[in-house]
């Protein structure tokens, strides 16, 4: 849970099965515990490397969905390969399954560098209390949320802060919030450094311990991934309400960005998807369905043109569309934005298909791509559409 303006028993505060927080997962490694949030893929979760700093890369993760309670064991850890565990930096952590169920949601990345000044949603699995008192250890740990608006870039405040702090954010890659109550004397980043908000009302809250690892997201996409919170003074400001660093009202958190981070993310997962075509002959446009759990069927998306600058990434969108096949109970729905990052060429999308013992006919779905940007992707191609057919193998009706 996170730390909350009103009793963390508000309802507002409830991110219970089927509102669409399922994807937010509490992790448990080596006897601490986090949380994580599912990707696009389905398989991978992104979560803070300082999880795992001194307990191995071993991980337990727990779903709780509408089907029920599941933990699931890692098949796979990887830290950010410039992980700092003393400064904080790069604080992010990748870990695979070999599936999620199929109830819990997929997020997207935000893949935009216009967090600052947005509004975005935490959830965790964290200690609850509340901004007055702080947190405190809970029971059993419950999936909660809160808002909070995004204040600034971690570096904006290390260079008002100076060269005396011994904190050295990477440019670029974290962003701050902090916890409000409404009230300019606990308006910590307008203290601090003139950012002035005084916060979101009875909505606003920030992480505490255990939310490690948890979702910020802006608009239902991952935005940031919690990292730390701090109890900061500066000459005559002291805006936290009881200077402990408990999360209360006064202090400020940090997200690690997923936007500055998102070509690390999709390119990590790119390298483990099963089984995935690499060339155009290798592309199956028909697969058999299976009789239970989740298989992967792959779009390949060539660029054939030239960059006009070898560092442009390039970028399209992509959605799925029911056929005779329907998304949530024949395959589950894609959308979003696919990033061509410098020297790639390719790069698949995979969609996950359910399978079922039900006798059915063969079904299709297609994808649909648009909206392509940068480079050269040819005269009069604004819209790609491919089909796939779900091959039925439980007897003809
Ligand atoms: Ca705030
Ligand atoms: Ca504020
Ligand atoms: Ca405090
Ligand atoms: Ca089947």
């Amino acid at each position: 849970m996170v730390t909350t303006t009103a009793a963390s028993t508000d309802s507002r505060y409830q991110a219970g099965t089927g509102l669409g927080y399922d994807a937010v997962v509490r992790i448990s490694a080596g006897g601490y515990y986090g949380t994580g949030v599912l990707l696009y893929d389905g398989r991978a979760l992104l979560t803070a490397a300082h999880l795992f700093d001194g307990v191995g890369t071993s991980a337990q993760v727990s779903f709780e969905t509408r089907s029920g309670l599941q933990k699931l064991d890692a098949t796979r850890v990887l830290l950010h390969p410039q992980y700092d565990s003393v400064d904080g930096n790069h604080d992010l952590a990748l870990i695979w399954l070999n599936r999620a169920p199929a109830a819990a949601d997929r997020y997207n990345l935000y893949r935009d560098a216009d967090e600052v000044g947005k509004d975005m949603v935490l959830v965790g699995y964290g200690a609850s209390g509340t901004g007055a008192v702080g947190a405190s250890s809970s029971g059993t740990p419950t999936r909660l949320m809160a808002s909070n608006r995004f204040d600034a870039e971690a570096e904006d405040l290390k260079a008002v802060l100076g060269t005396g702090m011994a904190w050295t954010p990477a440019t670029g890659s974290q962003l701050l919030a902090d916890f409000d109550n409404g009230q300019s004397a606990r308006d910590a980043l307008g203290q601090l450094m003139g950012r002035t908000h005084l916060g979101l009302g009875l909505s606003e809250g920030l992480i505490a311990q255990g939310d490690s690892g948890g979702p910020a997201l802006i608009a239902g996409q991952i935005a940031g991934i919690a990292s730390y919170t701090a109890s900061l003074s500066s000459g005559s400001s002291s805006p936290d309400v009881d200077s402990f660093s408990n999360s209360s009202f006064g202090e400020l958190a940090a997200w690690q960005r997923v936007s500055f981070y998102q070509q690390w993310i999709d390119q990590s997962l790119r390298s483990q998807y099963p089984n995935a075509p690499s060339r155009p002959e290798q592309v199956e446009k028909s697969l058999v369905e299976g009789d239970s759990g989740i298989s992967y069927t792959y779009f390949l998306l060539q660029f054939t043109g030239v960059r006009s600058d070898p560092d442009q990434i390039l970028s399209v969108d992509y959605t799925t569309r029911d056929g005779s096949a329907q998304a949530g109970s024949d395959y589950l729905a894609v959308s979003g934005r696919l990033n061509l990052y410098p020297n790639e060429q390719q790069a698949v999308i995979p969609v996950e298909i359910l399978g079922d013992s039900l006798a059915e006919a063969d079904e299709t779905f297609y994808l649909d791509v648009f909206n392509p940007v940068g480079g050269s992707f040819g005269a009069g191609v604004i819209k790609l559409t491919a089909m796939r057919t779900i091959l039925d193998d439980d007897g003809w009706i």
